[in-house]
């Protein structure tokens, strides 16, 4: 995990964007207050993109990121079918990463410099995939607590000011509802099953509720991009707004899967119309942004061995559309 805050996006400018004049400066209020979205070839003002390309990266990392503690469990999935889904599962989750990483391409930054910002960790990725995944049930809490909090916070984003970051944040969050909805399935059925089954779901919700919260940033009064976000249309909502909204959602939920949450603080406020919670360990937030997780070295150790192994991939796809481009050259000169 990034030990220093995050450059991405600073001197880049995108091929064929509209030149900075006041026109340029006047229409991109006017899409704002509109409600519109900004386009590849709008101006906008560099802050805006560098912002955009810092949290759609950094998104795109997580989710691949995100594929390892999954990934972990896929030879060892208890059914043929339970494997299946989990397969299907990470696959999206990698498919979400290539979405991502092409709408920040739209700002001007390319894939190879997004990579090299992650393995050498200048971009940060999101602070929930350095725990880890020591039983079967943590694929039912990745679901429905991991899903969950991504769900509740990326919804909003549709709503995005930049058009290809709201557009593909459309159907990634079509895919996470279903993911959520398996990892809500199998702790259920752990839920029914034998009491050692019992004890292993809350075990696991013991373990990745806190974290599941932190997801949504720090406080709002120690969240430094917010209010500038805010007021571009990125975000919509802050991070205490969706943080409550989450556990607003996991008390029903709860109660129907039969699992504690790990929470002795929470109880529903009648004047305030939400449920209180207690407060997080935020110095083990810190912790695990500085690198100091469970898995943060295991994670980007594994992250830089399949980056290097996919080297031939790469040099075989540049020589397949150099070959197509000499090819299609070749008929056009003819
Ligand atoms: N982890 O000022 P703010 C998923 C950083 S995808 C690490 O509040 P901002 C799907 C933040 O970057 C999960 N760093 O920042 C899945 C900033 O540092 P910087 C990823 C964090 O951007 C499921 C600093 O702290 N989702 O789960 C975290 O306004 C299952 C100050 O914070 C997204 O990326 C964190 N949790 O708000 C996949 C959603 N929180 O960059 C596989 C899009 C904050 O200045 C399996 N992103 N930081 O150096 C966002 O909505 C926002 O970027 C926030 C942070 C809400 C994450």
């Amino acid at each position: 995990m990034a030990t220093s805050t995050s450059t991405a996006g600073s001197d880049i400018a995108a091929p064929g964007i509209a030149a900075a004049d006041a026109a340029g400066e006047a229409r991109f209020a006017e899409l704002l207050a509109t409600e519109s979205r900004v386009e590849p070839t709008d101006w906008m003002p560099a802050a805006y993109r560098k912002t955009l390309v810092r949290q759609i990266s950094q998104h795109a990392h997580s989710e691949i990121i995100g594929m390892q503690p999954e990934g972990n469990w896929i030879t060892r999935a208890p059914s043929l079918k339970r494997k299946a889904i989990l397969m299907a599962k990470v696959q999206d989750e990698a498919g979400h990463g290539l979405y991502l990483y092409s709408a920040a391409q739209t700002l001007g930054i390319d894939r190879e410099t997004m990579f090299d910002q992650l393995l050498t960790g200048k971009a940060k990725y999101s602070s929930i995939f350095n725990y880890v995944t020591p039983t079967w049930a943590d694929m039912g809490s990745i679901g429905w607590l991991v899903d969950g909090a991504a769900i509740c916070n990326q919804v909003p984003l549709c709503r995005a000011s930049y058009g290809p970051y709201g557009r593909a944040m459309v159907r990634i969050c079509k895919e996470e509802s279903f993911h959520q909805r398996q990892g809500f399935e199998i702790l259920l059925e752990l839920m029914r099953g034998t009491p050692g089954q019992r004890e292993m779901a809350q075990e696991s919700v013991n373990r990745w509720y806190a974290p599941a919260l932190m997801m949504f940033g720090p406080p709002d009064d120690d969240s430094p991009n917010s209010a500038q976000s805010m007021a571009w249309n990125i975000k919509r909502f802050s991070n205490d707004d969706l943080r409550q909204r989450f556990v607003d959602m996991l008390v029903p939920q709860a109660e129907v899967l039969g699992v504690t949450l790990p929470d002795p603080d929470i109880r529903w406020n009648e004047e305030r119309g939400h449920y209180d919670f207690g407060d997080l360990d935020w110095d083990e937030f810190h912790e695990v942004l500085a690198g100091r997780g469970q898995a943060n070295a295991v994670r980007v150790a594994n992250r830089r061995a399949a980056h290097d192994e996919g080297a031939w991939v790469r040099e075989a796809a540049r020589a397949y559309a150099d070959a197509r481009a000499t090819e299609t050259e070749g008929r056009i000169a003819s």
